[in-house]
Order: C-alpha cells, then structure tokens, then sequence
C-alpha cells in the first residue's frame, strides 16, 4: 500500500530547531510523545512517521511527512484527520504549524466521490462551457416561505442557474423547509414552464449528525433538486453519509461557513486544499473556495490551486464544480473568469438582490457579465446597449 504524505509549514519556537520540531510533529502524530516511553516496542516501529527535507519557507520551514497507509483506519475519515491534522497543532514549542496539502494514495479512498460532479451538474442545468451564475438569497434569515419563493423566481426569470439557502437559514419557524421548500420548488416549475430552463435550489439542510440524512430523505420527498450541507460545521462525513445514500441521489452544494478560523491564518492551522480533497473524495458535487476580488481574504495562488485540485483529473474521481462567492457583483465576473476560469460556479447575494432595480435585474445583470466575459467584449461595451448591467456597474463599478 502506497503512503500519505503531508505537508506543512512551520515555525519553531526560539531555540527550537527545525528538525527537532519536525521531528516531534511527525512523532505526536504516530507512534512518539513528548518522552521515550518504554512501551514503544520494536514492532511498532513500521507506523513511524517519515520526515522529508525541510526547506525554508516565508519564516519558517516547509516539510513533507509520510504517514505508512498502514496507520489509517480505510474510511474512517475522522481518524484521517486526527493523524494528518490533530495535536500537532498545539505543541508548545512550535509557534505556528499549517497543513498546506495531503498527498492521499487510492487506497485510502474507499469512496465514490461525486455523483454529478462538474459535468452532470451542466447537464442538469443544460450549458456545456458557460460558468453558472448563482443567487444567494437575502436577508440571510427573516423572510417567509411566501416571499423567499417569491425572490427565487425573479432570481430565475432574470437568469441564475442556482439559488441557495444562505448558511445561518435551516429550519427555524417563520421559515420552514416543510414550507419554504415547496413554495421554491412550483417557482421554479413555473420558470421552467415559461422558458424551459432548469434552475437548481440547494435547500440548507444542514443540522445535527443523526438528523441530518432524515432531513435529506425528506427534502427529496417534497422534490428538491439540489442540497446544501455546510461541511465544516456538520463534519466532513456529513456529506459522504448523504452522497452514498442511494435514496437521496441529487446533486451536493457544499458550503464552508467557519472554514477562516481554520484556514485564514498563513503561520497557523489548516490550508483550504486538504479540504477540496475530502469534500471531492466524499462525494459534494460543487464546494465554495473564494474568490478573487470578492468581500472575503483570499491568497490568490492558494485560491487557483485549490480550484485545480477540483477540476483537474484525480484518482479517476469525477470533478467539483468551484464556487466563487461572497462580495461579487457583475463588475467583477470578468475578472474571476479571467484568474479561475470558466468551469466556476458565480454566486452573488448582494450583487443580485443589491441592484437598484430589483433581483431580476440584478440576476440578467450578472448573465450580461458572464456573456460578456465568454464573447471577450469589454465589459462597458457591452453595458451600452445592455441596460441591467449598465446600472449596475453604476453602482457598484468594475473590478
Ligand atoms: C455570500 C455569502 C457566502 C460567503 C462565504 C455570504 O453573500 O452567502 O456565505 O460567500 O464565503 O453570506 O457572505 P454575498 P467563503 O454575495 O452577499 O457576499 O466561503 O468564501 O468564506
Ligand atoms: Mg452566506
């Protein structure tokens, strides 16, 4: 069995070495503790971690750690990321340690990744090389059932392919999803009637771990087309548990809310990379990464790499479809496309419900932008004789 390889940045503490604080990262993580103890005995020697060249990186060090296949339990992904990303985190004597990426052999992909993927998601929505615009819908919490159906179908009529729960509305009362969800659902019929187009709604189930696959079959009952699991805060398994359900079958939007304590800090904790890999092995079919000019930090290399490791071919898995999201509006479509491609998921909230004349505008607002981009027309030219976009790079400007 091939092993997994991890690497990370760190700094060790002054006096510290760096190949002592290697050393101790690889040794916490599997067979070693802070002392020699005399129950480490000869035979277990084979799950010692491995300790790569250690190179200078920004303040601190880079490190490659190999981790024998034979220390995880196949599947068990909790296990996973307590030998890839546990105590290492709180040693003492190292001030900042981050997990950049994990190198994760077949072998301890024991699963079936998306089911959609990039490609079956176009087929549903019916584009072949076009980005998709999504809509978030706002207020994140406050509306009705009524009148958040309401907003999805002018979302719809003006053009997105996607509308989505925001993070913080699940099923609370003045919202139910036994409501909401229907309510959303005959909008979206009443759009396909009127112009044949398929738009996706990812209702937010997420909630508890023993209740959330319930939530999920009964979703599908009242005829969702699409789910929203927020990965962080449900756990990453949360999204294998619905993927392989073979009653559930819909496609997976995977939100990340939480995901900056973990990943925002360069010195210190976990990379969004380690993540894209988990999210595509355990089966989400599109998962939000950033953006390049949106309301929310990024590190721009970080960001490209971790969209390609969605996209790009991967243990024969099929491919997530990166979502842009947080702060984009039609002045900055052109300028994600240009930095991420067009295999990319555009989802504005304010940027579509913000434009001066309504959420319809604003959602033909954002396809006017995308066209734009895909005809290679700069962006006021095609403003001038396309009104929606026009006001709202009054608005908002361009990117
Ligand atoms: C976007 C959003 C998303 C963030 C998360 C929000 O709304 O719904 O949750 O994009 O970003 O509430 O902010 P707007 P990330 O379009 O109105 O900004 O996953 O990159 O942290
Ligand atoms: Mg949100």
């Amino acid at each position: 069995m091939a092993d997994a390889v991890a690497t990370y940045y760190f700094r060790p503490k002054e006096g510290i070495t760096p190949e002592w604080a290697a050393k101790a990262i690889a040794e916490e993580q599997t067979t070693g503790t802070w002392t020699d103890v005399s129950t480490r005995e000869e035979y277990v020697h084979y799950l010692d971690g491995q300790v790569g060249k250690i190179t200078p990186s920004g303040d601190g060090y880079q490190v490659a750690i190999r981790y024998p296949a034979e220390i995880f339990e196949i599947g068990n992904i909790p296990q996973y990321l307590s030998v890839f990303a546990g105590n290492l985190f709180g040693l003492s004597r190292i001030a900042g340690v981050r997990l950049l990426d994990v190198e994760f052999p077949k072998e301890i992909i024991p699963f079936k990744g998306p089911k959609f993927g990039i490609e079956g998601v176009r087929k549903l929505v019916g584009t072949t090389d076009r980005p998709h615009v999504g809509t978030i819908i706002k207020p994140k919490v406050g509306l009705n059932p009524k009148d958040t159906a309401e907003v999805a179908y002018e979302a719809a009529i003006g053009g997105v392919d996607l509308i989505k729960d925001d993070e913080t509305l699940t099923d609370q009362k003045f919202c139910p999803i036994s409501e909401r969800l229907p309510a959303v659902m005959e909008k979206l019929d009443q759009v396909k009637s009127e112009t044949g187009r398929n738009v996706l709604y990812a209702v937010n189930i997420s909630t508890a771990g023993d209740k959330i696959l319930e939530r999920a079959r009964q979703a599908k009952e009242m005829g969702a087309n699409m789910l929203m699991i927020d990965v962080i805060v449900c756990g990453f398994d949360a999204v294998r548990v619905i993927a392989e359900d073979p009653s559930i079958n819909l496609p997976l939007h995977i939100h990340r809310t939480m995901h900056a304590a973990i990943t925002r800090n360069r010195e210190h904790g976990i990379a969004m990379r380690p993540f894209c890999r988990l999210v595509r092995m355990l089966g989400g079919d599109q998962l939000h990464t950033g953006t390049v000019s949106g309301k929310m930090e990024h590190d721009m290399q970080e960001l490209i790499g971790d969209n390609r490791t969605l996209t790009h071919p991967w243990h024969g898995i099929k491919s997530v479809f990166p979502v842009s999201s947080g702060g984009i509006h039609p002045g900055g479509v052109v300028e994600e496309i240009r930095v991420l491609g067009s295999d990319l998921i555009l989802q504005a909230g304010g940027g579509i419900h913000g434009h001066p004349d309504g959420t319809r505008a604003g959602a033909t607002a954002m396809r006017q932008a995308v066209d734009a981009a895909m005809e290679e027309i700069p962006l006021a030219t095609y403003a001038e004789d396309h009104n929606e976009l026009r006001r709202a790079l009054e608005k908002w400007g361009k990117v």
